[in-house]
């Protein structure tokens, strides 16, 4: 991958525009924050006056504090955190590559335009599949806006297989009309639905297929708020339920729901501010979390696994490796 081919919402801004985009959800979609951010870690590097007689153990202390800053613009997805892990454990593991300042600089380059193109090439991987399990002539419901879930669905039919798509739209920030607009302009059938009309149309539905923003070393799932209901109610009519999750989507920390936290967001983003009663406290949870048994399989650019494998999957990546090694706890 060169650099031109990293996505333009991104390769030209600044550390400090990539980190508020993060912020604001102008770059969103959990790989694509894992994208993002390793691409923070890059901007903000190349844009360090260093001297080579300062080494790079001034190298990694710029890392780390651009790290930190990154890892708490968005606290749920682990592929914000583990794409930095990515950039970071590739410079601890070569030394000798970095002998001065420039060299760390290149490193930390090639390193986060290493993870855009696994990142991409593991979309597309996912895609493959995941193709198989889109049921010619049936009917997938669909929550939020996954870049993964949409190259799967574009694959099955770019493969032939005709079949209507209902995207739910995904309250407060409509995620579902992307999902819907983009399948639509792929030539897919769509139908939108209000989140909370699932469950009435759901009689027709052969397939549930969502995204990922953290998959838990258990199995347990980390997906937009919805994603549980949307769940409940596919195992009570006996229908399968995917998630497609590139491996860097699992969790090197997290053994299950209690030990992730979820990002909870603006009360303007569920109601205006001047519509909003002073006594009203608004919860607006971004994410909620889905129990393994209620997932039939995860669909992973390393193939389609159980729940209960993805404590392996992550291990065979990163090894004992983990973000906290590096950075600290958020504050
Ligand atoms: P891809 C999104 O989160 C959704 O929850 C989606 O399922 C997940 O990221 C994965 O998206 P948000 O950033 O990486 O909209 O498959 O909060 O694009």
């Amino acid at each position: 991958m060169d650099v031109e081919d990293v996505e333009e919402l991104f390769r030209d801004s600044s550390f400090e525009q990539i980190v508020e985009d993060i912020k604001s959800m102008r770059i969103r979609g959990a790989g694509r924050i894992g994208r993002a951010a390793a691409w923070g870690l890059r901007q903000n590097i190349l844009s360090t006056e260093g001297h080579d007689d300062e080494g790079y153990s001034r190298g990694y202390e710029y890392n780390y504090s651009a790290a930190e800053t990154l890892y708490d613009t968005r606290p749920t997805a682990v592929s914000l955190a583990n794409a930095l892990l990515f950039v970071l454990k590739g410079l601890q593991t070569d030394p000798d590559q970095m002998v001065t300042f420039k060299d760390f600089k290149q490193r930390t380059s090639s390193l986060a335009l290493d993870f855009n193109e696994l990142s991409i090439n593991a979309v597309d991987t996912i895609a493959l599949n995941g193709k198989e399990l889109v049921p010619d002539g049936g009917v997938v419901q669909t929550i939020c806006n996954s870049t993964a879930v949409v190259q799967t669905l574009i694959a099955a039919h770019k493969e032939g297989k005709d079949f209507l798509v209902r995207a739910a739209e995904t309250r407060p920030r409509y995620q579902g009309r992307i999902t819907a607009r983009q399948l639509v302009e792929a030539g897919i059938r769509v139908e939108l639905c209000v989140d909370n009309a699932i469950r009435h149309h759901f009689s027709d539905v052969d397939l549930v297929l969502v995204g990922a923003d953290t998959v838990c070393k258990s199995g347990e799932l980390f997906n937009k708020i919805g994603t549980s209901n949307l769940a409940a109610i596919a195992k009570d009519h006996g229908v399968p339920f995917y998630t497609c999750a590139e491996w860097y989507k699992i969790s090197t920390e997290a053994e299950s729901l209690a030990d992730v936290e979820v990002e909870e967001r603006a009360s303007s983003e569920v109601i205006p501010d001047d519509e909003l009663h002073q006594d009203i406290k608004v919860r607006n949870p971004a994410f909620d979390a889905t129990k393994p048994d209620l997932i039939s399989g995860i669909i992973t650019d390393e193939g389609i696994i159980q729940p209960g494998e993805a404590r392996e999957l992550i291990k065979k990546h990163f090894g004992t490796w983990k973000i906290s090694g590096f950075i600290g706890p958020d504050d």
